[in-house]
């Protein structure tokens, strides 16, 4: 007896391997228990290439507000060693801020995230190397102090900007009449 095997195949129900994406929801969620303490710092008071404070001392969760003043600055966090350079494609830049009188419309606003000393910089044309710098949390127990921050910019080319605003939120100046 002939017996008739059929073979069938199985439709190739398609296994077309799914390239998995990632999606909003595998991106750390950001959990910063804000303390409400604002530290304000004012760039380029009276006309000078300063940040003012250029020390703060914050805690964990506190904000780091600056304002800024004419002409046209910003601010870069760098690292200790290279002053006028960006330290990460992450790490804060501000932006610049054009701004003939006044102070400016918006400010920029930076999360206090661990205790670790913070250096940054404005990066427009010269003033980094000019001693336009600042520090967060500087460890005053280290050799690596603003002031010594301040003495390796001296040596350091043009500040660099990043090409994007990132690592901060900028918002509509809460106080922008506030004589700073
Ligand atoms: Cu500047």
């Amino acid at each position: 007896m002939l017996s008739t095997i059929t073979i069938v195949l199985a439709a190739t129900t398609s296994l077309v391997s799914a390239i998995p994406t990632r999606t909003a929801r595998d991106v750390p969620s950001v959990t910063d228990e804000l303390t409400g303490v604002t530290h304000t710092v004012v760039a380029g008071r009276a006309g000078q290439l300063i940040f003012d404070p250029d020390n703060v001392v914050a805690d964990i969760g506190d904000v780091i507000e600056w304002h800024y003043l004419p002409a046209n600055h910003s601010v870069v966090q760098s690292t200790f060693d290279a002053p006028c350079l960006p330290l990460s494609d992450t790490s804060f830049f501000s932006g610049f801020f054009p701004i003939k009188e006044g102070q400016s419309d918006e400010v920029f606003q930076v999360v206090v995230k661990d205790d670790k000393p913070i250096w940054y910089y404005c990066a427009q044309g010269t003033h980094c190397s000019s001693g336009m710098l600042g520090a967060i949390n500087q460890d005053f127990d280290s050799d690596k102090t603003l002031r010594e921050f301040k003495e390796l910019a001296k040596a350091a080319g043009p500040g660099v900007a990043p090409p994007e605003i990132t690592g901060g939120e900028r918002i509509p100046n809460p106080n922008p009449n506030s004589g700073v």
